[in-house]
């Protein structure tokens, strides 16, 4: 069995006080910005998140962009400006180009917290939430080593879209763990744009030039279905050890059916739950808590039954 890592981390708590007008007094209206649409990672924050607004006597609403993208995500915080919410729950695709939309929102009297990413700036948000995201790439990478069990190889990192906090953490916690395993070696970090085909052939081209290849740590949940795909397309199915971050419906499947070794699941859903807590907190004139994260799971074939309660949802 692997080890599971979970931490309960924080690091300051304070009453945070916002300055700016907008907001109305007394309203509880909360919105959620998420990375993109219709994906499992985000669908289960969102739950998480509702459930505990509406505990909470608030109202949630959730706009996401249909890309992780930066400027579609900028139109939506921009339309937020209007009528700004109480409080502002957001996913940064980008740690710098969101700072100045994210900042407009707050000035007009928003509260803001980070749920999953965050900006570089740690000065905007009055709280934020996500996984350990290097703790999750040192468990990434202790895996790999535990599947190579002593053989000698080149690994693969796939990251998405620089400027994506999570998944940065993810890869540079990942390599700095491979430096204690001097059989297997990093060939560097590839960037996909969170594109499954850029993914897939980001593999194709790393097996080809890299005869030794043994392993590929994919960051997030489309890198690892385009690297599954691109393995199954060079018949490396098991040869090539697939770790993927994430838990969604499909790579749960893969790792039922041997396409991935290992999955590193997040907890978004309490991600979304704490998110809500701090916000209220915030909006209330409570203590908030700067920074607080959610428990991370490396599942296996072996143990996805006893795991099963960390899949992500597709729907509430
Ligand atoms: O891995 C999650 C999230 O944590 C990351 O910030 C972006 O990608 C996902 O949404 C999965 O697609």
């Amino acid at each position: 069995a692997l080890a599971s890592a979970a931490a309960l981390l924080t690091a300051c708590s304070g009453t945070v006080g916002d300055s700016g007008g907008g907001s109305q007094a007394g309203s509880k209206k909360l919105a959620l910005v998420p990375g993109v649409q219709a994906e499992p990672f985000y669908i289960s924050l969102q739950c998480g998140a509702e459930a505990e607004a509406k505990k909470l006597g608030y109202e949630l609403t959730t706009q996401a962009p249909q890309k992780f993208d930066a400027p579609l995500q900028t139109q939506l915080v921009n339309a937020l400006g209007a009528n700004p919410p109480a409080a502002l729950l957001i996913a940064p695709t980008d740690d710098t180009a969101m700072l100045g939309p994210i900042q407009q929102v707050k000035s007009r009297g928003a509260k803001i917290v980070e749920v999953d990413t965050a900006l570089k700036d740690t000065t905007v948000a009055a709280s934020s939430i996500s996984s350990d995201n290097a703790a999750g790439g040192k468990l990434a990478a202790q895996t790999m080593a535990k599947l190579a069990n002593g053989k000698s190889g080149s690994v693969l990192v796939l990251d998405t879209i620089a400027g994506t906090s999570t998944t940065a953490a993810r890869a540079k916690g990942f390599e700095d763990e491979l430096k204690n395993t001097p059989n297997l070696k990093s060939i560097g970090v590839q960037f996909t744009q969170n594109e499954p085909d850029q993914a897939a052939s980001k593999v194709t081209a790393a097996l080809a030039a890299t005869p030794d290849l043994i392993g590929v740590f994919a960051t997030n949940l489309n890198t690892g279905e385009g690297a599954a795909t691109g393995l199954r397309n060079a018949g490396k199915v098991g040869a090539v050890n697939l770790i993927g971050f994430d838990a969604s419906p499909s790579e749960v499947e893969g790792l039922k059916n041997g396409q991935y070794q290992a999955l590193i699941a997040q907890d978004p859903a309490s991600i979304g739950t704490q998110g809500v807590q701090q916000a209220v907190a915030a909006i209330e004139g409570k203590p908030v808590t700067r920074n607080l994260t959610a428990e991370l799971h490396s599942i296996t074939k072996a143990d996805m039954e006893a795991n099963s309660q960390y899949f992500y949802k597709q729907s509430c």
